[in-house]
């Protein structure tokens, strides 16, 4: 956004509360109305100017020592004076520093001898050293917060998909460099040890993403925040390809340990499942109680999540099952080992695995034990810390903001109404007020399958007293409603949290809705579908609770950790300064300078040789992984996410049948012409999704045909890139050349590798669906290769549908239909039963209306792609322009218009020993 638009966002903020302080009434026309809006909308994607960024180090010397920031404590304790000395400094960060802890925790914490050092001990060595450091910053940043006590966020999510750490704790510490050369001396490269690490892969797919992105940039952006979730043994199952098809195999993350968790065995809570309700008196008051049943132990195992460029680290708190008693021993006297034994393993159950569906919902009551375990456990802990405060519930959430991440944390929300009724007798109407005022919701999805709902037999075994509170919730609702909208009673029935279905449901979104001061979605077309179609209703009522918050990616990870090449080519552009990392917008300077100095043609030939070195790096990568040639020049075509209807690979598919046909037909001659192409396909399909799990069979099949033809395979080949993970996105994405995202409009909420595989120079092919739309706004629409139905014609398309009208299929799909029909790609009469209910009308997800706009929009890609300057010029454009789409600008909007809350920067380590007794203003900060 320009400075002029800054400004007059501004202004109109300025205008609006003049009007109010005078208490003016004007009577807009709508035209002017409307264009107030868009102001506003304006302002939202406005954030203030970040403070430059530079590294905390720049200008001091390797040794220089520096000190920790002291407190206004008393420390009269000549023991503790001792310690407290000894503790003052910070660990040295020269080479043979590092270079002695590495060793020292290869021998002591190891227990491994000089003899016996693979990469494996290195990376664990190294990953201990690591961690060393982030604890002095994790320490001093949790005691700043504890003495300032500034208002928190915590982000409460199902999934983190954090991917490897190592690499991520060095960029932020800025100590890559450092470590890479004193790893040197051992004769160890480091991006050989970041490979020994295991992904820790707790999350299915974009939702866990984002998560962990937004952690990296809370902690980046100086926010108190924790991030909460399950610390599960097995996360995403391992895909393995076996006869085409997808095979599962569980995924123990944990062979090696986890250097990185601290497991907080004094920090446990109790979490309560099944049992009864009742009254009692306590001092001679009525208060309803929840006994019996079962309980488990829920212990924190934190990870540090340091910021960039910043001393603040905050906490990944991760929470486990353990059982609540020790194994019964009269049970175990008797001789009865195993069922002594059993509650114990029944506990530790509920941690044991990560669900792997993905939007679809498994209703399993394993599922919604794990969804109270960890909810009851954050918010024990979160009330807990404001409890120390020793302030009046009433100033609940002056402290605190809680997000949850989709629906699968909504019982949080019930669990705080609960224990400030049940526990410190609240009144329930400033009870639901203390709510409200705390909790935010994301919605994630439009897909009604995807939408969480509750059996009400489910939730009264497991969760009586939350039943009970949730029907009292709907109660106060309702007759909220009944006074708005009197006798209409389909839509109090639809508002409604209970689903008067059989067996009755819980619409947990609904109660989200209801109990929440926010709800956003992840993108403007989709939060304007939340609006307008899901919580049309809601909406209506209170519209100034919806709201938009564009997903983002942290380009540490995305650009400078996964294109090492592009990351350095854009700092020698920008003066030798990283701050861009932390600032992406910096980049639209960068670009313009490199044009204003006619410097583009340079820019763009380094470009291009990053990009081949990437593209090289996948090479590699699949002659590994799929024991297959395949030749960097040719253009790459990559499609990389969970295998879904809606995201439509099979479109792609067909269209890869299309391409070989077509290529097949040619002669010798005009073969030589044509644009030579790799199309990839990577992702996962959720083990009970037979159709998801038939097209990657299907995918997998062609690809065996095409790469195998000897007419074609010169010019064309299909991989499919086995067990797609955060550890592979980073070798795949960067190799790009265009990316496709192809949703039908409408369904993909917003999207994120399309922001990172723009930020590192590929084009999308794609549909106006999700992010794609504002990612052609920022970067031109010049820049995309859209295609496709938009949403409202998809609308119409489908009421058609539904009343009888078939798909148009022509010659050139129905070729591809019988190929399959065929069998020209070996059985696929898989595939028979789907192919013809497309075809005779159920084209929900428009594979067949939308192919002939697809292949057109191919076309125009492999055209473009001959002009190789152009299609480069594009891509560094586009680089350069996707300043909004760093999660950082994302974090800061939420802070600002959700979450109301301001950062805290821990101090600057000093660099002169300053005593004890002195405040933290006192101290002489680097960098200030
Ligand atoms: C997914 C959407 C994506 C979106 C991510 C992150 C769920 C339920 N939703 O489009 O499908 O990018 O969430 O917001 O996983």
């Amino acid at each position: 956004m320009s400075e002029s638009q800054v400004i007059k966002a501004e202004e109109s903020e300025k205008s609006e509360n003049s009007e109010n302080e005078e208490g003016q009434i004007f009577e807009k026309k709508e035209e002017e109305e409307e264009k107030a809006k868009d102001e506003k909308e304006e302002k939202k994607y406005t954030r203030p100017a970040l403070k430059r960024r530079k590294s905390l180090y720049e200008g001091y010397e390797e040794k220089q020592e520096f000190f920790r920031p002291e407190y206004q404590f008393n420390v009269k304790d000549p023991i503790k004076e001792k310690m407290w000395e000894l503790m003052d400094a910070y660990l040295p960060r020269d080479k043979l520093s590092i270079q002695k802890s590495i060793v020292t925790h290869i021998e002591y914490t190891l227990a491994r001898t000089r003899f016996e050092i693979d990469n494996n001990y290195m990376f664990q060595g190294t990953a201990l050293s690591v961690r060393d450091r982030l604890l002095e910053q994790w320490n001093d940043t949790q005691m700043y917060i504890r003495i300032n006590n500034p208002k928190k966020v915590y982000y409460l999510s199902i999934e983190f998909l954090l991917g490897r750490l190592l690499q991520n704790a060095l960029v932020n510490l800025e100590l890559e460099d450092r470590y890479r050369d004193a790893l040197m001396d051992f004769g160890v490269k480091l991006e050989e040890i970041y490979e020994s690490e295991n992904d820790p892969a707790l999350g299915n797919g974009g939702l866990g993403r984002l998560a962990a992105c937004y952690i990296d940039s809370l902690a980046t952006l100086n926010y108190p925040a924790w991030g909460y979730g399950i610390r599960y043994e097995y996360g995403i199952f391992k895909q393995v390809i076996e006869n085409f098809e997808q095979k599962e195999l569980p995924d123990y993350w944990l062979t090696k340990g986890n250097p990185w968790e601290i497991i907080k065995l004094d920090l446990q809570y109790k979490v309560r499942f099944y049992g009864y309700c009742k009254d009692e008196f306590r001092n001679g008051k009525k208060v309803r109680v929840w006994r019996g049943g079962q309980e488990v132990l829920a212990i924190a195992h934190d990870t540090a999540v340091p910021g960039f460029q910043t001393f603040n680290c905050n906490t990944l708190r991760l929470w486990k099952a353990y059982p609540s008693e020790e194994f019964n021993f009269d049970e175990f006297n008797r001789g009865q080992h195993q069922g002594a034994l059993e509650s114990k393993d029944q506990a530790s159950y509920i941690s044991a695995v990560l669900y792997p569906n993905d939007s679809t919902l498994s209703g399993k009551e394993l599922r919604l034990k794990q969804e109270y375990f960890f909810s009851c456990a954050s918010i024990q802990n979160i009330v807990n810390r404001f409890r120390r405060m020793q302030l009046p519930w009433s100033d609940f959430p002056k402290y605190n903001t809680v997000q949850l991440n989709d629906t699968h944390p909504t019982i949080a929300l019930v669990e705080l109404l609960r224990i400030l009724i049940d526990e410190y007798e609240v009144e329930y109407k400033d009870a639901f007020d203390i709510v409200l005022k705390t909790f935010n919701y994301t919605n994630h999805t439009v897909l009604p399958e995807a939408l969480e709902k509750w059996g009400v037999d489910i939730f009264e075994r497991l969760l009586p007293r939350h039943l009970e509170l949730i029907y009292l919730i709907n109660f106060y609702f309702m007759e909220e409603c009944k006074k708005k909208f009197h006798e209409d009673w389909d839509k109090i029935g639809r508002l409604s949290i209970i689903e008067e279905s059989f067996p009755k449901q819980i619409r947990m979104a609904n109660l989200c809705v209801v109990a929440s001061s926010h709800v956003n979605g992840v993108a403007k077309i989709h939060s304007g579908l939340v609006k307008t179609m899901l919580f049309k209703d809601f909406a209506d009522m209170w519209p100034n609770k919806f709201t938009n918050v564009t997903n983002g990616v942290t380009p540490r990870r995305w650009v400078h950790c996964e294109f090492p090449e592009l990351s350095a080519l854009l700092t020698e552009y920008n003066g030798g300064k990283n701050e861009w990392l932390a600032e992406l917008d910096l980049l639209e300077e960068v670009l313009d300078n490199v044009k204003k100095q006619g410097k583009m043609d340079e820019f763009i030939d380094k470009f291009k040789d990053a990009k081949l070195k990437a593209k090289l790096r996948l090479k590699e990568f699949v002659k590994k992984n799929c024991n297959l040639d395949i030749d960097e020049t040719f253009m790459f075509d990559i499609m990389v996410k969970r295998i879904h209807e809606y995201k439509r690979q099979f479109m792609n598919c067909l269209y890869c049948i299309r391409r070989y046909l077509d290529i097949k037909k040619m002669s010798p001659g005009d073969r030589e012409k044509i644009n030579k192409r790799v199309t990839f396909f990577g992702g996962k399909a959720a083990p009970g999704y037979a159709l998801a799990k038939n097209v990657i069979k299907l995918i997998n099949m062609v690809a065996n045909t095409v790469n195998n033809d000897n007419d074609v395979n010169k010019y064309y080949k299909v991989v499919f890139l086995p067990d797609y993970k955060v550890s592979s996105a980073q070798i795949i994405i960067p190799a790009a050349d265009i990316n496709e995202q192809i949703s039908t409009a409408g369904t993909e909420a917003s999207g994120t590798s399309c922001m990172k595989f723009v930020m590192t120079g590929s084009l999308i092919i794609g549909t106006r669906d999700g992010a794609n739309i504002e990612i052609a706004d920022s970067i031109g629409e010049d820049h995309i290769f859209y295609f496709g139905k938009t949403v409202n014609e998809v609308e119409k398309i489908r009421k058609e549908i539904a009343n009888g009208k078939r798909g148009y299929v022509g010659s050139r799909l129905q070729e591809c239909f019988d190929a399959i029909f065929n069998n020209r790609f070996g059985n696929t009469k898989f595939m028979h039963d789907y192919i013809n209910g497309l075809i005779n009308g159920g084209d929900f997800y428009l594979a067949c209306h939308d192919f002939y706009a697809y292949m057109e929009a191919q076309e125009k890609v492999d055209k473009a792609y001959q002009d190789s300057k152009s299609w480069y010029q594009k891509c560094v454009e586009a680089i350069c322009k996707m300043g909004f789409f760093s999660s950082d600008r994302a974090i800061q909007t939420y802070a600002n218009d959700i979450w109301n809350i301001t950062p805290l920067e821990v101090p600057k380590p000093s660099i002169t020993k300053s005593g004890h007794l002195v405040s933290t203003g006192d101290l002489k900060h680097l960098g200030d």
